[in-house]
């Protein structure tokens, strides 16, 4: 599908979305929003794709949804259309990694769409916030929820209460971001780690997304149940055999996803 507000490329193994309004600093209108989604779900039903980096430019991730776009809109028209509704639903529902590269600012839906991602890598030039209370309103797609399984409730209350912004290297002490790197190397270091992550087996690299993400939904005993169980099951594949030979004859594994 041909998009107007993000560049896809797919290049050894890897989709890079980059969203692309650089006038707006990357405002998530509702074009913008159901491009990447849609660009989303293919990556996900490419077989040329085994992991997924989304991305904005070196200014912003994305400067949170489109203040313009929203401002005039009702209360009756916003429950109506159900606005950003099915935005998560969409992300959750990804099957393969996702990567978020973030430079800038990623702010309000920016970092939100950051959160929704499986990992975040930002540059130390980026700066996270949720500022709708600047607004008059409230985050909408998982900052007070997400952020504050993040970096607890004291930051995030800070960060929804205040609206201010946290720099990079508060964001990596805090959990919110997985590396912090030089603005210059963001894009190396996410697409190495990208590369990384399709070499596995895919087998393998949908489980421990699903084991991890199953952390957030349910009580530790029921989580560890669901990992060991998964754990088990991955005996059943060839890539298990072929990970655990291929350590033991000290070569490099070749997983088929199989
Ligand atoms: N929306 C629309 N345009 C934006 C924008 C945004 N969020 N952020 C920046 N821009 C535009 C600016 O208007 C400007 O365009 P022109 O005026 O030149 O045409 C251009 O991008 C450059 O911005 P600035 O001139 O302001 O650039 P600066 O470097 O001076 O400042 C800034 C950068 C990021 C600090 C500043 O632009 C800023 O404060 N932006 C707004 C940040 C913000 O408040 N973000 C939160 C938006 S509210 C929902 C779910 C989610 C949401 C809502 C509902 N439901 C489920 C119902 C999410 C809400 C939000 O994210």
């Amino acid at each position: 599908m041909a998009f107007e507000t993000i560049i896809v490329d797919v290049e050894d193994h890897v989709a890079l979305i980059k969203l692309n309004r650089p006038d707006a600093l990357n405002a998530l209108n509702q074009q913008l929003v159901g491009e990447l989604c849609t660009a989303l779900e293919e990556a996900d039903a490419n077989d040329k794709v085994r992991c997924i980096v989304v991305t904005g430019s070196e200014k912003a991730f994305a400067a949170g949804a489109d203040i313009k776009e929203m401002s005039s809109m009702t209360y009756a028209e916003v429950n109506a259309t159900n606005l950003f509704a099915s935005v998560n639903d969409r992300i959750v529902a990804i099957r393969k990694p996702i990567i978020a590269a973030v430079s800038g600012y990623a702010l309000g839906g920016g970092c939100e769409l950051a959160m929704a991602c499986d990992f975040i890598i930002a540059s130390d030039t980026a700066k996270f916030g949720q500022p709708e209370v600047n607004l008059g309103v409230i985050a909408g797609i998982g900052g007070s929820q997400r952020l504050t399984r993040f970096v607890g409730k004291s930051k995030a209350m800070d960060m929804n209460l205040t609206g201010r912004f946290m720099d990079a290297e508060e964001a990596e002490r805090s959990g919110l971001i997985s590396r912090m790197v030089p603005a210059k190397k963001l894009m190396d270091e996410a697409m190495g780690a990208a590369q990384k992550i399709a070499e596995k087996s895919m087998i393998a690299t949908r489980a421990a997304k699903e084991a991890v993400n199953r952390s957030y939904e349910t009580t530790l005993t029921e989580g560890l149940l669901f990992e060991r169980r998964v754990f088990h099951a991955l005996f059943a594949t060839e890539d298990q055999k072929e990970g655990m030979n291929a350590f033991m004859e000290k070569r490099q594994a070749q997983f088929r996803d199989r």
